[in-house]
């Protein structure tokens, strides 16, 4: 009996996300459709956020008509990587720490629909491993199949790391969508060799989907990305989670301002880093950052109406 993976099948099903589950099961991903994933908006809200923060962050607003590569002073660290021809990038640009830059941000994170597949997955302690917008102009290089899971193989078949991606315009294969290998997650590993070429695995797929849609993948899924062999710019949104007990690609404790926490659940601060208390030489911030911790995780428990430490043998907890 394990009352956490109750607790979150009921959240499954009240959401009407039974069959993706399903999917993601059976599958290793699942896509919702942008009237599940993006309701009042959110779509062209967060589209436009991106596009805010990327003029702030690189001086100019991306076109996404433009019919030239993406490469802004912030993405040319990714030219020429993953076997890319100097010039040519298969990644675009990624702007990382995104939770910090609006309320819209925040609400992509703590979507219902989103935190119910994640906890899925990942179980109710997870944490951010990154919020990060891709943007992504005409390229050559696909981007090589991996799953985002970490470490040695044979990786944990439960789910230790979960990708969700709003795709904030259309994915197509023209337009260089994700490429997935359904049921790899099952396998426990990294694709090797050629296994890694999205052109030449023959079990690779394109995840073709409509702007707004939520893709949403298990931490040992194989994927990667097509090139976008039409014009625009592909701009995409990727909140990944991690369980607590792995490093974080962002480091959020001290940097979450007040008043977002305030406006926010005590879910909204265990997910943002604010439960977690690394030692540090200074003792008095050390004692301070436990303080936290330990008042962000009671207020989250009493949230939930369950103590979570009880149950952390449970892949749900
Ligand atoms: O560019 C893509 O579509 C894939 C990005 C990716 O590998 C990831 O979000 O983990
Ligand atoms: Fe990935």
């Amino acid at each position: 009996m394990d009352p956490i993976a109750d607790r979150v099948m009921e959240d499954i099903k009240s959401l009407g996300l039974g069959e993706y589950a399903e999917e993601l099961d059976e599958k290793g991903y699942t896509v919702l459709p942008p009237d599940i994933a993006c309701p009042d908006g959110l779509k062209d809200r967060l589209l436009d956020a991106c596009l805010a923060v990327a003029e702030n962050r690189n001086g100019k607003r991306p076109d996404l008509n433009a019919d030239q590569a993406y490469s802004p002073r912030h993405a040319d660290q990714f030219e020429g990587a993953l076997g890319a021809a100097s010039g040519d990038s298969p990644i675009g640009d990624m702007m990382q720490s995104l939770v910090i830059e609006g309320e819209v941000f925040e609400e992509a994170l703590m979507n219902p629909v989103l935190l119910a597949l994640s906890t899925y997955l990942t179980g109710y302690s997870s944490v951010l491993l990154t919020m990060a917008c891709f943007i992504k102009g005409p390229n050559k290089t696909e981007l090589p199949l991996h799953c985002d899971a970490m470490g040695p193989s044979p990786l944990s078949s439960i789910s230790t790391e979960c990708n969700l991606t709003y795709a904030l315009t259309d994915y197509t294969r023209e337009k260089g969508c994700l490429a997935v290998v359904p049921g790899s997650h099952k396998l426990c590993r990294q694709p090797r060799g050629e296994e890694r070429l999205v052109a030449k695995n023959p079990s690779a797929i394109a995840v073709e989907c409509p702007a707004g849609s939520l893709i949403c993948w298990h931490g040992n899924t194989w994927h990667g990305a097509y090139n976008r062999r039409s014009g625009g710019l592909r701009v995409s949104l990727v909140i990944d989670f991690v369980r607590k007990h792995i490093r974080t690609a962002e480091h959020l404790t001290e940097y979450v301002p007040e008043d977002v926490l305030l406006r926010n659940s005590a879910r909204f601060a265990v997910i943002t880093h604010q439960a977690m208390a690394p030692t540090v030489p200074d003792q008095r911030k050390s004692e301070q950052n436990m303080a936290r911790a330990k008042r962000v995780l009671s207020a989250y428990n009493q949230e939930l109406g369950v103590d979570l430490q009880k149950f952390e043998w449970s892949p749900y907890a």
